[in-house]
């Protein structure tokens, strides 16, 4: 009984952020750990991380490190995963890997899995989760999508610095301290992947998110509209994206329009719908002012929806913020969940 199973789990990137998340989750037993394996660069190797109560000490990741492992988490940059998570697979894990690395590879299935866990059938070894801001939008679309069918989805971002790691997190710190004090800002890290140019990101507001591609969007904005298409199996989905950083720590928010394949669908239809959505609060009351933020949905493993309300000129269009937190649901915990999800498959 896969109940009674046992796993050895390796989580490479363990003293990250989200790392350290996948750690934590994992405590929480959603399934049993016989034993695990923390790895990370040779740079965080020899610290120590616990995991149960007990001290374990950071190996560094190498080729060799998956001897015997059953899932591999990988969280700790592309370039890490390109190189060792084939490895990984050699050995007999299987990789849920945290980065864009494959993501968009045909035979790598990208899942979240209350839209898209049958999607896990097909693995070849490596599963991928997705880019953090589409995990969110895609959880709320799903049950509008089951529901009334998806034709267009129109997505303006406002992202947490966390998601571009601690020294991100640092940097609007140090900022914000300086322009208190009426001192010259500093900027080294954002926008993100761009080594060419930066600019403050305290009390400022960045319409950039990773490089910039030929066509005038960013891979941000791109791995958002390409992701979407690929978990919701839409390829003719109409889906814009302008990714646009925010001086806030942790959680991302989203103002979504979408416009509804059926028409006469009413707005009650949709919140009905959201509010029995697998993993999605509704967070939705004017008259009380009700609503989800960055704050209010920090370390929550949920995706919060309010401000439901429909479009003033077209019949089947509606608008949406969605919230969640981009390390928790964005990151560690559909990391975890894509484990647990294997483990009930019987796929490992
Ligand atoms: O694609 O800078 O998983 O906030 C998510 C966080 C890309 C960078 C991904 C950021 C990353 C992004």
């Amino acid at each position: 009984m896969t109940q009674n199973k046992q796993y050895n789990v390796a989580v490479v990137g363990a003293t990250g952020a989200v790392g350290q998340k996948i750690i934590k989750y994992l405590e929480e037993k959603p399934f049993q750990v016989n034993n695990i394996k923390l790895l990370s660069s040779k740079r965080s190797a020899g610290t120590k991380v616990t995991f149960n109560g007990e001290d374990i000490m950071v190996e560094e990741a190498t080729s060799n490190s998956f001897k015997d492992i059953d899932i591999a988490f990988f969280s700790a940059g592309g370039s890490v995963s390109k190189q060792l998570a084939p490895e990984a697979v050699k050995s007999g894990a299987i990789v849920v890997d945290n980065t864009s690395a494959y993501r968009m590879d045909e035979d790598v299935p990208l899942i979240v899995p209350e839209v898209n866990e049958g999607d896990l059938q097909h693995h070849k070894g490596i599963i991928a989760n997705p880019n953090c801001s589409t995990i969110q939008m895609v959880a709320a679309l799903k049950p509008i999508q089951d529901k009334f069918g998806l034709k267009r989805v129109i997505v303006s971002t406002y992202q947490a610095v966390s998601g571009a790691g601690l020294a991100a997190q640092n940097e609007l710190t140090e900022q914000t301290r300086q322009y208190l004090n009426d001192e010259e800002m500093t900027a080294t890290i954002l926008p993100a992947g761009s080594d060419k140019k930066h600019y403050p990101i305290a009390f400022n507001a960045l319409p950039q998110i990773d490089v910039f591609e030929d066509n005038g969007y960013t891979k941000e904005e791109l791995k958002m509209i390409n992701e979407t298409k690929k978990i919701m199996h839409e390829p003719n989905l109409h889906v814009a994206a302008t990714c646009v950083r925010l001086p806030v720590f942790t959680s991302h928010s989203e103002s979504v329009y979408i416009e509804t394949k059926e028409s006469n669908v009413n707005v009650e239809d949709v919140r009905k719908a959201l509010e029995n959505g697998e993993g999605i609060i509704v967070e939705d009351d004017p008259s009380t002012q009700t609503y989800p933020t960055p704050l209010s949905a920090a370390e929550k493993k949920e995706v919060f929806v309010g401000r439901i309300r429909k479009d003033l000129d077209t019949d089947n269009g509606f608008h949406l913020w969605i919230v969640s937190d981009n390390l928790v649901k964005g990151a560690a915990w559909n990391t975890v969940q894509i484990a647990e999800a294997l483990v009930k498959n019987e796929l490992v």
